[in-house]
């Protein structure tokens, strides 16, 4: 994304503390979400993590907030660091968990040129499954600075050993996607201790973006999440 003017630089400097990235950014018209007062969003800003870059001051914030034991950390942390950005910039802000669901997997194809992998999750080039989205920031106007970015080309169509589909224990990863249910009848059993322990072992088998890895108490704290 190019980078005039200040206000695109300045939310960037806004996230950094977090650990969180201005990922993309589009233009919506009619199909904008709803931000009250009769508007629809004209712009949104996608703000997420490359692999571990935000877990630190996330694990921070939950041993040092009074809210850090309640339920959903990840998505009050998320919530507490990125409400007073979208405030101090007149923004609305979206979050992935919250209903109704925002299409932030649309949004971040129109926005990054991302594709699905066969796990259902987008992957990125650089990143490849190791990312994710923490908010989007609307606004009303279209914003000067903001436009989609060509990330590069879609990594799976380069693989040709596709370990990700046949590494699932559940045969839960298959051509056509994610299967949720048999994914999480193996987690409930004994045998799905690996995935719990080791992260989800089909993503973990992607040689895509494998620097970007999340750490070990990250992929577990994913997969207690996943299990519930
Ligand atoms: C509900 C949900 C799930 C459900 C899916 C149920 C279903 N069949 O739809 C379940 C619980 C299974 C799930 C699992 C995971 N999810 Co999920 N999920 C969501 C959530 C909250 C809403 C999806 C939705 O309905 N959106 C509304 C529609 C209108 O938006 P959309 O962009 O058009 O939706 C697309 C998705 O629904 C997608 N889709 C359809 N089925 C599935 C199934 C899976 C597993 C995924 C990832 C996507 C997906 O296709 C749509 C067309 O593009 C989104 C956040 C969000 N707001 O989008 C995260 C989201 C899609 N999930 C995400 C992730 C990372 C995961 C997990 C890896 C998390 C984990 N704990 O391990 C797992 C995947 C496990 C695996 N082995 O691959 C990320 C994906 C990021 C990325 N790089 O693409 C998102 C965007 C959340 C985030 N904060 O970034 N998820
Ligand atoms: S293993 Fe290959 S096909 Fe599977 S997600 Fe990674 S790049 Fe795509
Ligand atoms: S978490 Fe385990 S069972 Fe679920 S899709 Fe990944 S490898 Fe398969």
């Amino acid at each position: 994304m190019s980078g005039p003017p200040s206000l695109i630089d300045d939310i960037r400097a806004a996230l950094s503390p977090h650990g969180l990235f201005l990922r993309g950014s589009l233009h919506l018209d009619s199909d904008g979400p709803d931000i009250g007062s009769d508007q629809r969003a004209r712009t949104i800003l996608l703000i997420g993590h490359e692999g571990s870059s935000h877990w630190s001051a996330f694990r921070h914030w939950q041993a040092t907030s009074p809210d850090g034991d309640l339920p959903d950390p990840l998505d009050r942390w998320s919530k507490a660091a990125l409400t007073p950005i979208a405030q101090q910039f007149d923004a609305t802000a979206f979050f992935p968990s919250d209903p109704p669901f925002q299409p932030f997997q649309q949004w971040a194809m129109r926005a990054e040129g991302l594709k699905a992998s066969p796990l259902g999750i987008l992957i990125h080039p650089r990143l490849g499954l190791w990312h994710g989205y923490r908010a989007a920031l609307a606004f009303a106007d279209p914003l000067d600075g903001a436009g989609a970015v060509e990330v590069g080309p879609f990594p799976c169509d380069a693989c040709q050993d596709k370990p990700c589909l046949r590494t699932c224990p559940a045969s839960a990863i298959l051509p056509e996607g994610f299967q949720y249910q048999p994914c999480r009848s193996h987690l409930a059993r004994a045998e799905g201790v690996a995935c719990l322990e080791q992260g989800c072992l089909a993503r973990n088998a992607c040689p895509v973006g494998a620097e970007y890895r999340y750490t070990h108490d990250q992929l577990r704290f994913h997969m207690a999440a996943l299990k519930r």
